[in-house]
Order: C-alpha cells, then sequence, then structure tokens
C-alpha cells in the first residue's frame, strides 16, 4: 500500500473526510470535551477520549491472552469489521517492569497464520520468546513467554503481528497494541508521577462503513486515528505536565507538532535520553515512539497535527496525506503548579567510543513494476537478495559490537528496524550525528546513507532486520540475522 505512486485527489480525499465525519456523527473539526483520561471508554461515542484496557503485570508475571478475531470494532467513530486482539483497536495495553515474565496465549481464530512480535523488547529470539519465523495456523494457540531482562529499559514499545507476507495487511487491519515497560525512567524526579497519555497512532481506511484491506488502501485516501479515534480530544490543566507516550503503528514517517506546546522528549524507542530536549516537531518513523513531557499552555483548544515531508520533495510528497490535524488539546481549569521538566536524565553506554569488531554495508533497492496494477510484483532487495527464511544472511557473535553502513539507491526513505538490539545511529549521509541514545527503528533517507553502532548482547539465535514499511518487509526487504557463541 505504501508505494503506489499515486498524486493527492483532494476530490476524494475531501469525499473521505466528509464520510468519515458522517461516520462519526460529527462535525470536521471540533468535539464534545470530555474532562478526565478515561482508560477503555467506549469508542462508539466518536471523538471523546479513548484508550485501550490495560492489563498490568502483578508479582513479576503477566499472564494473559490475545486472541485474533474478525469482528465488529469501534473505529473512527463507527463500528467496523476487523481483525483485531480481543475485539478491540489497538488491542489492551500490556503494562510490566523489568524482570517480568510476560506469557501470552496467542489464540487464531481467523482463517490465515498469524504471529506475535513485542517491537524494541530486548528479548530472547528464540520461541516461545520473540522468534517472528512461527507461523501460528488458524484455530491454533501458541503460548508465548517472554523474560524482560532486569535492566531492561524503561518506556513505550508495541506489539504487532510479524507473520511474513500479509504482516502489512494485518498490521493495518488492527493487530497491534501497545506495551509499556516502567522501570527506571519513571523513578525520575520530574517524570514520576506525571499524568499519562497513550497515543497510538495509526492509518486506516473507511469506504461504506467498511475497511479497504490494507494491500488496497491508498495513503492519501487514509487517515490518522489516535487510538482508533478520529481525532478525539483530550485535555489538560494550565501548567499541568503530563506525559505522552506516542507509538506510530503506521507506515508513514511522521513529523508532529503541538500547537502552543513544545514537546520535551525524553525517550525514543524505549531508551531514555541522556537529557531532555525540548522540539517544535517530533519526528517518528513507522514503528517508532517517542515519551515526551507536555506543560498545558493557557485555556484554549490547541491541535497536535503531523506535518508535510516537503523536504523530500513533490515525488514523496504525493504518497502520504497532506498535514492534518490528529487530536484537540483542551486547556481548561485551574492553573497547576507542577514539579519542574527535568534537565538530565539517565546515562547511557556511548558507542562511538567503542571498539569495532566488524564493519558490515547493507544496499537497500527495489523493483516496482509502474502500471501493472499488480501489487505482487513489487520487489524489495537488501544486498541484491530477497528475504528468505531458510538463509541466515549475517552472523554475528554474542557480544561483539558493529558498525552497519546502510545505503539508499532508492527515491523514498525506508525506516530499519533491527530486532532484539537497539542501536545508536552515529552517521547520516556519512555526516557524523550526536545522538545520545539507542533506538530500534531509524530513517535510511532516499538516496542517502545510514551508518549505526550496536553490541550483540545477552541473547543468541536467530533474528531479523527489515525495513518496517510493512509492506516492504512483506515484498522482501528483511534480513535473517543469527547472534551464535564466540569460537572456543
Ligand atoms: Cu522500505
Amino acid at each position: 500500500m505504501a508505494d503506489l505512486v499515486r498524486r493527492t485527489d483532494s476530490l476524494d480525499r475531501r469525499r473521505f473526510l466528509s464520510r468519515m465525519a458522517l461516520l462519526a456523527g460529527l462535525p470536521l473539526l471540533g468535539a464534545p470535551i470530555l474532562s478526565a483520561c478515561t482508560s477503555g471508554r467506549d469508542a462508539t461515542e466518536g471523538a471523546t477520549w479513548f484508550e485501550p484496557k490495560v492489563r498490568t503485570s502483578e508479582n513479576g508475571v503477566l499472564k494473559t491472552q490475545l486472541r485474533v478475531v474478525d469482528r465488529d470494532v469501534a473505529l473512527g467513530g463507527g463500528q467496523v469489521r476487523a481483525v483485531t486482539y480481543e475485539g478491540t483497536y489497538p488491542g489492551p495495553t500490556l503494562d510490566v517492569r523489568p524482570g517480568d515474565r510476560i506469557e501470552v496465549s496467542l489464540i487464531n481464530e481467523i482463517d490465515e497464520p498469524t504471529n506475535l512480535h513485542t517491537h524494541g523488547f530486548h528479548v530472547s529470539p528464540k520461541a516461545p520468546s520473540d522468534d517472528v519465523l512461527l507461523a501460528i495456523e488458524p484455530g491454533d494457540t501458541f503460548d508465548y513467554a517472554y523474560d524482560l531482562p532486569a535492566d531492561h529499559s524503561a518506556g513505550t514499545f508495541w506489539y504487532h503481528s510479524h507473520q511474513h507476507t500479509i504482516s502489512d495487511t494485518q498490521v493495518f487491519g488492527g493487530l497491534f497494541g501497545a506495551l509499556i515497560v516502567r522501570g527506571e525512567l519513571d523513578d525520575l524526579p520530574g517524570v514520576r508521577g506525571r499524568p499519562e497519555r497513550l497515543l497510538v497512532l495509526s492509518q486506516t481506511q473507511i469506504e461504506d462503513g467498511e475497511m479497504v484491506p490494507g494491500d488496497k488502501s491508498s495513503n492519501d485516501l487514509q487517515q490518522t486515528l489516535v487510538n482508533g479515534t478520529y481525532q478525539p480530544t483530550t485535555d489538560i490543566a494550565p501548567g499541568e505536565i503530563q506525559r505522552w507516550r506516542l507509538i506510530n503503528a503506521s507506515s508513514l514517517f511522521l513529523r508532529l507538532q503541538l500547537d502552543g506546546h513544545p514537546m520535551h522528549v525524553i525517550a525514543i524507542d524505549g531508551d531514555a535520553l541522556t537529557s531532555v530536549t525540548a522540539k517544535d516537531v517530533v519526528e517518528i518513523v513507522p514503528g517508532g515512539r517517542a515519551d515526551v513531557l507536555i506543560e498545558g499552555a493557557n485555556t484554549g483548544t490547541y491541535q497536535l497535527r503531523s506535518l508535510s515531508w516537503e523536504e523530500f520533495g513533490p515525488f514523496y510528497s504525493s504518497m502520504v496525506p497532506a498535514a492534518m490535524p490528529l487530536l484537540n488539546l483542551e486547556s481548561t481549569g485551574e492553573t497547576q503548579d507542577s514539579e519542574p521538566i527535568p534537565t538530565a536524565l539517565l546515562p547511557f553506554d556511548d558507542l562511538r567510543d567503542a571498539v569495532i569488531d566488524r564493519r558490515r554495508e547493507f544496499v537497500f533497492e527495489e523493483l516496482e513494476p509502474r502500471g501493472t496494477g499488480d501489487m505482487g510484483h513489487f520487489m524489495y532487495y537488501i544486498n541484491g537478495v530477497m528475504f528468505d527464511h531458510h538463509v541466515v544472511n549475517e552472523t554475528m557473535i554474542l557480544g561483539d559490537t558493529e558498525e552497519w553502513h546502510f545505503v539508499n539507491r532508492t527515491y523514498e526513505p525506508h525506516p530499519v528496524h533491527i530486532h532484539v538490539n537497539d542501536f545508536q545511529v552515529v552517521a547520516v549521509n556519512d555526516e557524523p550525528v550526536d545522538e545520545q541514545h539507542y533506538r530500534d527503528t531509524a530513517m535510511l533517507p532516499p538516496f542517502g546513507s545510514l551508518t549505526i553502532r550496536h553490541r550483540f548482547e545477552d541473547f543468541t539465535g536467530q533474528f531479523v532486520m527489515h525495513c518496517h514499511i510493512l509492506f516492504h518487509e512483506d515484498h522482501g526487504m528483511m534480513q535473517l540475522l543469527e547472534v551464535v557463541e564466540r569460537p572456543a
């Protein structure tokens, strides 16, 4: 879906917008205001604030199930048939702590295989942990179990289907949910105890009350939803400091701006920054997350919006929706006195100082058959080959630190995502950058390059590196990696 070259059709777009508004039974902008953030509120109320229900670990264990079901769900203000976890869009939020054991029974009640990936978790890639090579067949149940290390980073993560060749359709359709790890970052003065908002940002296309499947959908006809809701309204008090957990579950590069409110970034991809960075625009690549603090401005209504990508030129801009409002923030009530926003956060191990054991290069290429209309013929390559789960493309040694250089020979950006071990971006287009944190997904710019460093810690086994535009992954842009013990 992400890849057909289409011109933005403003007529179609308007028609779609008004249809969504009709569906919601609401005017396009403006919405009833509900005062509190309420978990589990019924989304059929339209543009009122909704967050999925939360399942929290107790005494070090979260034992739960995720039933994959095809049924009507509350979506975009109406009831729409979709394949989801547990019948909600997004699925339930799983809330855990470092050192926890998470046991999830994945129950497949749909007519195609599916599986589960814990995006960003530093856990074993071997079954029954985060093994994305598994296929759970229709009618089957698989019991996943994840042991989070006691020193696991705290922040915002997410889970979703990773079923190769159909992951785009399944995730676009609704198979995703939030994962929250509460730990060291949450105990820092200025961070602890903040009221929270979860914002799972996703794309959907609804026509005549039905969801258009991912492989038939078109970026420029899609709408961005917040927790499955179209332009909801949430609230803050003047002076109140909230923590927003932003998850980009879409295949779009998001550039977010909140009117009148700088966003104070404290974590990217569930990895704490060393110090707080105030940003006017927060960029989140597909699959990425940002944890930000915001301080309520004077009473009034403010919009969070996604901006366009003009810097990539008309070609890329034509493939993504125009700038659009995502939610309304109502600043209301008595002015509050909050503990100040912190400056210093957590130290990190800067891999720019590390001894590099090995360097590797990965070249991203694609072949798009223009005008055939057959999406099955799109092909995406890394180092000249498409994904084959029988072939291990690269083998690394446990404990080693490596530098990887990604080269993009295509006209569009690709979000590079690596499972199990997070990485540090050290250069973009061969120019050094000063990123003092890790991440699990980063942008490889069009006809540019990306240089990262990472260390393979704690876990041996096979896992994947891929483009997080899931259509690209499904059509080949993925490699199988393996970490092995150091030979004696
Ligand atoms: Cu890609």
